[in-house]
């Protein structure tokens, strides 16, 4: 088995090099060792949570965007081609060219999707926010939207952001066209549309500026409590995160927590960290210190199931474009050097920033069963689904056989006949020569008692395609 090492790239030692970075970083940027570049998405599903991006299908055939989103991010979401205009521009016409392809390109890289979004007072087309409908007929039109688009995507998106950004700043309602036609009960039948158009997909309400404790917050907040003791199927909250440099809430995890308590995932799904312009040393090392204190708030709260950054690069930031004069609020630069700010995140995330020593260097120890924390267990079973001349597909099942919930699991065989798999889904594969090793992927790490999921691959074999033995399995 490969250990997972973090490695900024070699950019980002570069940039490091060039700030004023705090010295613990520069250290450990100067003494980072690795066998293999490891993206922040690997370190993220090491402990079942995602790392992802806002992706923009216009910039994906630019093969540094791509690069860097591929390597780096395991879910992703689209940023605009989602959106009502993009895919019901006129009444009952759909469009799903962008987010198709999208969804492809996730699906060949690994990656999960977030839908984003459903419903939405902005990017609306205008026969619906001036269409004059009653409430009836906007109700329908609601429904029909998302049991058209969540109906297109069934199965294939991790979550959906069913509502976006349905409060004011002072945690009334906002005064969109659905609000003002249908009333407040327009969200719950929107997240009532949703679950029946997708069952499979968790169901978000999304916001910004609810980060913190406060008005706007706790209104989101008694929303949630609400909708859960009336039955209105939620699963999540989105916190946006557009942050201002400097200022991640204190109360950030505290918020996140209290969230959680009620029932609900949460995630930070539209990082970033914007800074006047032009940037300098001083604020970039402010900027890693701000990513790593928001990537500690979520994974220290175990429903935290990810961190979406809004977008790979500062080049193509929607920050100028509505804040002038401010910018650079991501991870990746101009020209896609890693920014201090990616090992502020990459450091939260467990990657290794000690000296080089025989416990920190990547270690190949296949015939160790790996270990679960006091509590937390589970086991792995494999099975061969079919066979062929020189292929086969097998199927392994990862059961909770502990008391305890876990947040992710890791299973490890080694093939006894030099079988080699091809391709693996719902998992993330290493593989060495004969062993192999499947970690959860972020959707499927949490499993409560007695709860299962499968991964399934495709394999080469010849001569003999015995089953190995033991296949182990880890909790966390
Ligand atoms: O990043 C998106 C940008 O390309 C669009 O022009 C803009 C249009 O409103 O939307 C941006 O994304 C927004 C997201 O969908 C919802 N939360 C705020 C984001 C930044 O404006």
């Amino acid at each position: 088995m490969t250990k997972s090492v973090f490695r900024p790239p070699a950019t980002a030692l570069a940039a490091l090099a060039a700030t004023a970075l705090a010295a613990t970083a520069l250290v450990a940027a100067a003494t980072t060792t690795a066998s293999a570049a490891t993206g922040l998405g690997q370190l993220a599903a090491a402990k079942g949570r995602y790392i992802g991006t806002a992706l923009a299908n216009n910039h994906l055939g630019e093969s540094a965007y791509a690069t860097v989103a591929d390597r780096e991010f395991n879910s992703v979401t689209p940023e605009n081609e989602m959106k009502w205009d993009a895919t019901e521009p006129s009444r009952g016409s759909f469009s799903y060219g962008g987010g198709d392809a999208i969804v492809n390109h996730a699906q060949a890289h690994g990656q999960s999707v977030r839908g984003h979004t459903l419903v939405w007072h902005s990017q609306l087309p205008s026969w619906v926010s001036n269409g004059g409908f009653n409430a009836a007929t906007l109700t329908s039109i609601m429904q029909n939207h998302i049991s058209n688009v969540a109906g297109h995507y069934k199965g294939k998106l991790y979550a959906w952001d069913v509502v976006n950004e349905a409060f004011n700043e002072d945690g009334t309602r906002r005064q969109s066209v659905f609000q003002t036609t249908i009333g407040d009960g327009y969200i719950a039948t929107a997240f009532q549309a949703a679950r029946a158009a997708d069952p499979t997909a968790k169901l978000y309400y999304n916001d910004y500026n609810i980060e913190g404790i406060n008005a706007k917050s706790t209104a989101v907040y008694n929303m949630v409590k609400a909708f859960k003791q009336q039955g209105v199927p939620i699963d999540g909250v989105g916190f946006q995160t557009h942050l201002i440099l400097g200022q991640v809430p204190s109360d950030l995890q505290a918020n996140l927590q209290r969230f959680a308590d009620l029932g609900v995932d949460v995630a930070l799904t539209e990082v970033d960290v914007r800074m006047q312009t032009p940037a300098d040393s001083g604020k970039l090392a402010t900027q890693s210190s701000n990513y790593n204190a928001l990537t500690k708030a979520c994974l220290n709260v175990a429903r935290c199931v990810g961190i979406t950054l809004w977008g790979v690069t500062d080049k193509y930031s929607w920050v100028p474009d509505v804040f002038p004069g401010y910018g650079a609020p991501l991870l990746f630069d101009d020209n896609y050097n890693a920014k201090p700010a990616y090992t502020g995140m990459g450091t939260a995330l467990g990657g290794t920033t000690s000296s080089p020593s025989p416990s920190a260097s990547p270690s190949a120890s296949p015939s160790t069963s790996p270990s679960s924390p006091p509590g937390r267990s589970c086991s792995a079973t494999y099975r061969t689904v079919n066979q062929w001349n020189t292929g086969f597909q097998g199927e392994v099942t990862v059961a909770n056989t502990g008391a305890s919930a876990i947040g992710g699991w890791t299973v490890i065989w080694a093939f006894p006949n030099g079988q080699t798999v091809t391709q693996l889904w719902n998992g993330t594969l290493s593989q060495s020569g004969a062993n192999v090793t499947v970690r959860n992927m972020s959707y499927n790490g949490s499993l409560a008692p007695n709860a299962s999921t499968t991964f399934g691959f495709t394999g080469d074999w010849s001569g003999a395609n015995g089953a190995p033995s033991p296949v182990t399995c880890a909790a966390s």
